[in-house]
């Protein structure tokens, strides 16, 4: 706007209308316009080119008479700036800049980039359209290959023309903004499912020490958006990058049992574009959970059951030693467990464990079979050393006396406890307490293995005499020979 108008006159409360028009002094009149009393200027002006501009004016007031004036506009001059910035690209900063003081010289100017590197250019190229405008002459153009590359979205060039003696700052001449568009997608993986958890890595190539957004849709109903969460050693070693890139999603709780798909993607940094990652079929199912209660030489027990399937028994496989031993379903119900976890049926077990394994420690793996998938589900480990059997020998035995000698392999040095039964009832309870010098030397043994017993008195007729070498780890009953006949007449 160059001003506004006004009008004079004898008469209060006239108002006035302003036109542009023919006559003495309306050379310029096309350079401007008049709107609603201002006077604007239709083009720029160039002090320059041309300083000085008149035009005719009618002043018209409400009753159709008018008055009419010339004016002349003086143009003010403002010092020109000596350089501008004329393009930018990825690669390539243009523009050009002199020094009026040394108007043939290439001069140097400054290039700060997002207020923070700066890098100096000299100006080696002819501009002849910027030395025939100031009619200089020599070589006034620069073009600032711009170094490295630069994250996607805005970067700031500020160019500023320097002093070419000082090297100081003499004006900036032009601010130009890089726009770095998306170049790469994300990456990622959709590793798989673990329990009720899915989970794997994302990353965006463009801001590849950032977290970025993950979408989890389930069925193809989007269920969660959420940010990878944690880092992950084996990605960022892969792809030479930093930051957290892994992510792991808890199914709902909602997501009911079965196969459901889930498809999960990676969301652009910048964009918000979504990439598939992957698609998996992933069977929703909590799984069994359980407890070994005890073991002992001859039992172990527990109970186990399926969050699925609550009030129904569920299949128990025993592996012992790695190798599977036996399944079995949960035969009895566990008062204490149901009311534990408020549920039905049978969930207790109590596996009886086999005579015939050998002496040493041995691992009993215990697995609850899923309901729904049938996977084995670890309830429990436990171990069990089963000791060496004692062994031994009856020498003799008659109605009244009986001797012989017992020992135990785990304990070759210790006396053992023998247990005589008399017709199937225990009779007394003796202890290896004489030495047998023979049976040492035979299974290099030390201490006292030898036992000697005299007999209750015994009714007429036959009766049977049971000997029994008892463990000293276990305490289990081993019979010594056979189950033997006295007869008493
Ligand atoms: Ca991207
Ligand atoms: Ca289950
Ligand atoms: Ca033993």
């Amino acid at each position: 706007m160059v001003g506004v108008l006004t009008t004079s006159d004898n008469d209060i409360n006239n108002s006035f209308t302003y036109s542009l028009v023919s006559g003495t002094g309306s050379t310029d009149n096309a350079s401007f316009s008049i709107v609603n009393g201002s006077l604007l200027s239709g083009t720029g002006f160039n002090f320059e080119a041309k300083n000085v501009y008149t035009i005719r004016v009618r002043s018209t007031d409400q009753g159709g008479l008018f008055t009419e004036k010339a004016f002349t506009i003086n143009i003010t001059d403002v010092p020109d700036m000596q350089g501008f910035v004329d393009t930018i690209s990825p690669a390539l900063l243009t523009g050009w800049a002199y020094d009026p003081s040394t108007p043939a010289a290439s001069i140097n100017v400054r290039v700060v980039i997002d207020s923070n590197v700066n890098y100096t250019v000299p100006t080696t190229f002819l501009r002849q359209d910027v030395n025939n405008a100031f009619n200089i002459t020599g070589n006034h153009g620069f073009a600032f290959a711009i170094p490295g590359s630069y994250s996607t979205g805005y970067h700031q060039f500020d160019v500023y023309r320097l002093n070419p003696v000082s090297g100081a700052v003499e004006e900036k001449i032009g601010t130009k903004i890089l726009s770095v568009a998306e170049t790469a997608a994300p990456r990622g993986s959709f590793d798989g499912s673990l329990g009720s958890s899915i989970f794997g890595w994302a990353y965006d190539p463009d801001a590849p020490t950032t977290a970025i957004n993950v979408r989890v849709d389930i069925d193809g109903i989007t269920s969660s958006t959420f940010t990878t969460q944690f880092a992950r050693a084996d990605v960022n070693a892969a792809f030479g990058i930093t930051g957290n890139h892994g992510f792991s999603f808890d199914i709902p709780g909602s997501v009911s049992n079965g196969s459901h798909t889930f498809a999960v993607y990676a969301l652009d940094s910048t964009t918000g574009g979504a990439t598939l990652l992957g698609s998996r079929i992933v069977v929703v199912n909590k799984a069994p959970v359980g407890y070994i209660d005890s073991i002992s030489p001859t039992s172990l027990s527990g109970w186990a059951y399926d969050p699925d399937a609550s009030a129904t028994a569920l299949n128990i496989r025993v592996d012992i030693d790695g190798v599977t031993a036996s399944t079995f379903v949960t035969p009895f119900a566990r008062a204490d467990v149901n009311a534990v976890f408020s549920i039905t049926g049978n969930h207790g077990f109590a596996y009886n464990i086999p005579s015939t394994l050998a002496a040493g420690t041995h691992t009993f793996n215990i697995y609850a079979v899923d309901s729904l998938t049938g996977a084995a589900q670890s309830i429990g480990t436990k171990t069990l050393t089963v000791s060496a059997l004692p062994t031994g020998w009856v020498d003799s035995l008659n109605a009244s006396t009986l001797s012989g000698w017992a020992y135990d392999p785990d304990a070759p040095s210790t006396s053992i406890s023998v247990r005589i039964d008399i017709d199937g009832v225990t009779n007394t309870t003796i202890t290896t307490t004489l030495l047998r010098a023979d049976v040492n030397t035979a299974f290099s043994l030390t201490g006292n293995h030898g036992f000697f017993f005299a007999l209750p008195t015994l009714s007429t007729g036959t009766h049977t005499v049971a000997i029994y070498g008892i463990d000293t780890v276990s305490s289990q009953a081993v019979l010594i020979g056979s189950i033997h006949q006295v007869i008493v007449a």
